[in-house]
């Protein structure tokens, strides 16, 4: 049958339509000679309000005024429920090819394939002004604008998650976040409602381990891991199937703050991470890392060496399922207005592209509502897949319309399928030929009921595996978080029910907390055995690159200062002077200078500035490398400091700096500093 109605869809919009204006990539763009209203008349004066006579009154007729204050009054949204605080950045991410073995997703699959990506990092417990630094999980997500729509992967720096059901979200974030009587603490795990949740909760067990290793604290976003949590079902071109768990493994190794460091510089620096990531791009230092899966059989039981594949408090140890490399992501560039990227974008699960598909995992499965759910109010309506950062790189033709802040103008008469209208050939079904997201035929029985499978109730032997994996100094930083953060809690039957938790897991970690909070260390069942999985330890004997690593000369911008510089800022190290006032080439004066700022300091001059003693003593107990020029010996001598103390550099070149900067820490003193403490 012809069309009795003529399809206006087929015809191309006028130049000066507003169809093309809304599709412009730099709509929006504050252009022109003259300050205009949003109207666009163009305006005389911003700075005096309407008024009768130079005292008043103001008038209430003046437009400009009214427009200014109320567009002023609407500008902030609600800020995300969990991983409110964050900082973001585009990136291309260039396919290996290897891939295709095991996923028809073209991004991942073709070898050199570019796609470009915008990452936002995260933690999850602070407010949108809360600081960077503190200790919580980070989140890594990542928006991949490929050829067959936006794929999201949406993970954290730990590999597994505090709950096994999405329907026990509401619980655990309402437990971790403030109390709600007086809004504090602000970002932190160290109070009564948290403790009070994971003690009773023992699910959380293998998370709340990850919580208080120094994963927590990371030096930078650089050096942070990322994980899918979840296993996914990735299906190749043949239709083979297989499960899969996804790594983002950082280029500049993994590595973390001291606890005392992250605290401090929560204070000195509370945009510590955010800056790093966008200083690091605007000076050239992009951020790398290479994207990897483990892959297991897509078994009937969904089961890999006895390990659920279902439960996200579960890893595979990389031992018994390698990580295989697939590409490589390259953070690049930075937004022009945080508002309109890092804040507005918008991430799901549910957005998915041939080749990659979902399991029953129920976190996942929850999650699958809740991440297009909460754009709802956060972003003010259903339309957020239109605002630029949003937007997919693939064609959209999906006749959704209509809505709150609507901004497409939709030509055409039918949104709706089958219909007769949309020009020849109307819109036709896309097979798995052309491309379609055909859900893999899955049989699915059993019994309507609310539980959990049998596999899922081991809450303590992963928690043990990954205590017994990490090296000595780790184990000790454990510790101490477990000591610090119950020992801020009000009610001593917390703290008495978590111990007997830990005693779940580990005797010895369970001994020392216990110690440290002056409690006897109740005996519980850990365990008979673990298999340690060395690749979950952070400290190695690997050097790293050290690109992006700053360092503090207290001295003065001379000749060997300038060498120095030269010969690191070819390693992409920064090197900033600290010196007694400032001046020209002088970054740091000894009033403002902290030593969280410095990767490892160099003394270079005499001094008794107490505030340069404090700096050089808080390099030292945080395992700095600390070089010596000249005269710089007598001021270690000042603060106290052994100047024979492993990492002490004396002559310290840019090489010597280096090579102790690769290794991130100097961590042959770390016994040192533990004998000095006792
Ligand atoms: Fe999220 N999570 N989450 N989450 N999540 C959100 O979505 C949620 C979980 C993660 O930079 C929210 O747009 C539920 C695991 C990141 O914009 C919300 C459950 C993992 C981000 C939400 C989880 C994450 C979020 C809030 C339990 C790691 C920040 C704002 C089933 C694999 C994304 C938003 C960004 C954000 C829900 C658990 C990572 C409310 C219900 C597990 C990185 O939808």
């Amino acid at each position: 049958m012809e069309p009795t109605v003529p399809s206006p869809t087929t015809k191309e919009p006028a130049e000066n339509s507003p169809v093309k204006e809304s599709l412009a990539p730099g709509r929006g763009l504050q252009t022109g000679d003259y300050l205009t209203t949003g109207q666009g008349a163009r305006l005389p004066d911003t700075d005096h309000s309407l008024k009768v006579g130079p005292r008043g009154p103001v008038l209430l007729e003046d437009f400009h005024l009214r427009e200014k204050i109320t567009h002023f009054d609407h500008e902030r949204i609600p800020e995300r429920v969990v991983h409110a605080r964050g900082s973001g950045a585009y990136g291309t991410f260039t396919a290996y090819g290897n891939a295709a073995s095991v996923t028809k997703a073209g991004f991942l699959a073709e070898k050199g394939r570019e796609t470009e990506v915008f990452t936002r990092f995260s933690t999850v417990l602070g407010s949108r002004g809360s600081a960077d630094t503190v200790r919580d999980t980070r989140g890594f997500a990542v928006k991949f604008y490929t050829a067959e729509g936006n794929f999201d992967l949406v993970g954290n720096n730990m590999p597994v998650f505090f709950i096994q059901d999405a329907i026990k979200f509401p619980d655990v974030i309402h437990a971790a976040k403030w109390h709600p009587d007086r809004e504090i603490p602000q970002a932190q795990t160290a109070h009564d409602t948290f403790w009070d949740f994971v003690s009773l909760h023992t699910e959380a067990t293998h998370h709340v381990f990850w919580a208080m290793s120094d994963r927590a604290v990371p030096r930078s976003y650089r050096t942070m891991e990322g994980f899918g949590v979840h296993t996914f079902r990735l299906v190749n071109a043949d239709g083979e199937t297989s499960l899969v768990k996804f790594h983002w493994k950082p280029v500049a190794g993994v590595h973390s703050l001291a606890w005392e460091e992250a605290q401090l510089t929560a204070g000195v620096d509370p945009d510590f991470h955010r800056r790093d990531l966008t200083d690091s791009i605007d000076a050239g230092l992009f951020y790398e890392y290479e994207l990897g899966i483990q892959v297991m059989p897509d078994t009937a039981d969904e089961t890999f060496q006895g390990i659920d594949l279902l439960d996200p408090t579960k890893i595979v140890p990389e031992e018994l399922a390698p990580v295989q490399p697939i590409g490589k992501l390259v953070l690049n560039r930075n937004t022009d207005n945080f508002h309109a990227e890092t804040e507005q974008i918008a991430f799901h699960l549910g957005n998915l592209v041939p080749g990659i598909e979902v399991t029953n995992d129920p976190l996942l499965q929850g999650r699958l509502f809740s991440y297009l759910d909460t754009q709802l109010s956060r972003l003010g309506g259903p339309n957020f897949n239109q605002l630029p950062i949003n937007r997919p790189h693939a064609p959209v033709n999906d006749n959704l319309r209509d809505g709150m802040h609507q901004s497409v103008v939709h030509r055409g008469i039918a949104p709706y399928l089958p219909n007769s209208l949309s020009g020849p050939e109307g819109v036709v079904p896309a097979g798995p030929e052309n491309g379609g997201y055909v859900h893999l035929p899955k049989p699915v029985a059993g019994d309507k009921v609310r539980a959990n499978p049998v596999s899922f109730a081991d809450h303590y032997t992963q928690a043990a595996l990954f205590y017994a994996s990490l090296t000595p100094i780790e184990q000790d930083h454990m510790v101490e978080a477990f000591t610090f953060e119950l020992s801020k809690c009000y009610e001593q039957a917390i703290r008495v029910r978590m111990l007997s938790v830990l005693s779940n897991v580990n005797a010895e970690l369970t001994a020392k907390v216990a110690a440290g909070l002056g409690l006897p260390a109740p005996e519980g069942k850990p365990p008979v055995e673990v298999t340690p999985s060395p690749a979950l330890a952070q400290i190695t004997d690997r050097v790293w690159p050290i690109a992006g690593r700053v360092v503090g000369v207290i001295g003065a911008p001379d000749k060997e200062t300038a060498a120095l510089q030269k010969a690191l800022k070819a390693q992409g190290v920064v090197v900033r002077v600290i010196a007694p006032v400032g001046g020209p080439g002088v970054e740091r004066t000894f009033q403002t200078a902290r030593s969280v700022e410095f990767d490892a300091i160099i003394v270079a001059s005499a001094t008794t500035d107490l505030q340069m003693m404090v700096l050089l003593q808080e390099a030292f107990r945080h395992a700095k490398p600390i070089g010596v020029w000249g005269k710089g010996e007598q001021t270690l001598i000042n603060a106290g400091l052994d100047v024979k103390a492993p990492g002490i550099l004396l002559d310290a070149d840019a090489e010597k700096i280096a090579a102790a900067l690769g290794r991130h820490r100097v961590w042959e003193r770390v016994p040192l500093l533990k004998s000095a403490a006792s």
